[in-house]
């Protein structure tokens, strides 16, 4: 069998229990385990000085191979063109698009450079399954470098309107480099239709789409095909650990402090994307107007930071803790805390076992190309008392969670509502959506996400 060769934007440090916060680092590093193979990438380190060469370390099947960036690279391709302009356009953020042509340089210089330290690595049979926006012209790098193995691309996010991405200056070289991939991989059906739209309405390109095989593309004279693979968990694995962690001490300090309240859990990096400063206004329209609800509920907010040296990073923490403290002050009596946001990490089975013990699991990006929380939190439920999803229809889990109560994100009253409803749903209805959505999640694990982009992209 050939070997996997995983490349993506950040290797994660892996500690023990996995890695931390971030989706990508979760859904590759459970696929990697499994098959083994190497995984190459940054580092996470910013260098004063040009690195000389990569760091390989083994653990059990995987091989880590990483390298850090000089400041200028890190300034440019990461949080430059990747995260000011890619990151809001592809979540339909057109008004926080920032471009600088720098910038943009930048990350195809970057591109080329990483590509050119990873060809020596290679051997002539490696598949090579490049992931997510940092690396669009990877492939292409790889190509001018005279690779010639299989090299697939998923992207975790959501694929924009052509309409958005046109605002994107360049879009056009961007879409060219992802047609130098053979295979391409988007999160939901949606994803997809709306790169073959770009590709037939602006890139003069045509599709032959088969129902239950990738599409075919022709486009900037290339071919490839593309089709969509949601990623999963493994529901089995996160059932254990939630059930494990029940008797943990953090779970049991939350047990005690909630007085018998019921427990609405929320977990996201620090994202404009996430939907959490109309998540906050959902819950307090849920007190306002349901007084009852006051001694019945407490809302847990865990939100790790991330890209926190960025503006529009700071803004959203700003904004949120203003939110946290505006309704806190409002509603909490001397026992009582409406919202209790944590600007922290936790390890992972502790989240597992929180969520095991929450009995609603609120998730409402504006945006999402999956979200692994969602499928977390239904995985980690107890079968026998389980807990009810509360769903943005923007994320891309929205569409096999259909067990969830699925909201808009930017109506506050229906989420609101949403939350009633669920904290009186009985019982048998609370099984029946869990049940459902348990056994979807089991059906499309990490290992079929894995396994069947793996087939498409060696046939
Ligand atoms: C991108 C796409 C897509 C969060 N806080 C902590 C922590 N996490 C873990 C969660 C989950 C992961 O990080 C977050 O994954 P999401 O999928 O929810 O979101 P993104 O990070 O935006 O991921 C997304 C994903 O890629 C995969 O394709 O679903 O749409 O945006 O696993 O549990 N983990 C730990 N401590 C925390 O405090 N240990």
């Amino acid at each position: 069998m050939s070997r996997l060769i995983i490349v993506s934007n950040r290797v994660a440090p892996i500690s023990e229990g996995g890695p931390a916060a971030g989706g990508l680092a979760v859904g590759v590093y459970d696929a990697l385990k499994e098959t083994g193979g190497m995984w190459f990438g940054w580092s996470g380190d910013v260098l004063s000085a040009p690195a000389e060469g990569i760091s390989l370390e083994e653990r059990g099947p995987v091989t880590f191979a990483t390298i850090g960036l000089v400041r200028r690279d890190y300034d440019q391709y990461y949080r430059g063109f990747s995260n000011a302009t890619l990151w809001p356009a592809f979540h339909y953020r057109p008004d926080l698009i920032q471009f600088d042509r720098h910038e943009f340089e930048g990350y195809c210089r970057v591109n080329r450079w990483l590509a050119g330290k990873l060809a020596p690595l290679l051997k002539p049979d490696d598949v090579i399954w490049v992931h997510d926006y940092h690396l669009i012209p990877f492939a292409e790098a790889l190509r001018e470098l005279g690779v010639t193995n299989r090299i697939g691309f998923f992207l975790h996010i959501p694929f924009p309107a052509s309409q958005i991405l046109l605002s994107v200056p360049r879009h056009r070289e961007l879409a060219d480099a992802l047609c130098s991939f053979d295979l391409l991989g988007f999160q939901t059906a949606p994803d997809l239709r709306a790169f073959c739209d770009y590709i037939e309405s602006e890139a003069n390109g045509s599709i032959e789409r088969h129902a239950d095989a990738p599409c075919r593309i022709s486009a900037f004279g290339k071919t490839l095909k593309a089709a969509a693979y949601p990623i999963g968990v493994y529901p089995d694995e996160i059932a254990a650990l939630a059930k494990d962690g029940e008797s943990g001490r953090d779970v049991q300090i939350v047990k005690a402090t909630l007085h018998e309240r019921k427990l609405v859990m929320s977990v996201d990096r620090l994202d404009y994307s996430k939907g959490l400063v109309e998540r906050f206004r959902a819950f307090e329209r849920l007190i306002e107007h349901q007084p009852q609800q006051r001694n019945n509920v407490s809302f847990l907010q865990i939100a790790p930071p991330t890209r926190a040296d960025m503006d529009a990073y700071r803004d959203i923490r700003l904004q949120l803790e203003a939110e946290s403290g505006r309704i806190n002050g409002r509603y909490a009596e001397l026992d009582w805390t409406p919202i209790r946001y944590i600007h922290r990490q936790y390890e992972r089975p502790v989240l597992a076992a929180l969520f095991r013990e929450s009995h609603i699991g609120f998730v409402t990006p504006l945006r999402d190309g999956m979200n692994l929380v969602a499928k977390e939190y239904v995985s980690a439920q107890d079968p026998d008392d389980p807990g009810v999803l509360v769903l943005s229809q923007f994320a891309g889990a929205a569409r096999e969670l259909t067990g969830a109560l699925i909201v808009n994100p930017l109506d506050i009253d229906d989420m609101a509502d949403a939350l009633a409803t669920a904290l009186s749903m009985p019982h048998g209805e609370r099984q029946a959506r869990y049940r459902d959505m348990f056994e979807s999640l089991r059906e499309n694990n990490v290992s079929v996400w894995r396994d069947n982009f793996l087939r498409d992209l060696r046939q």
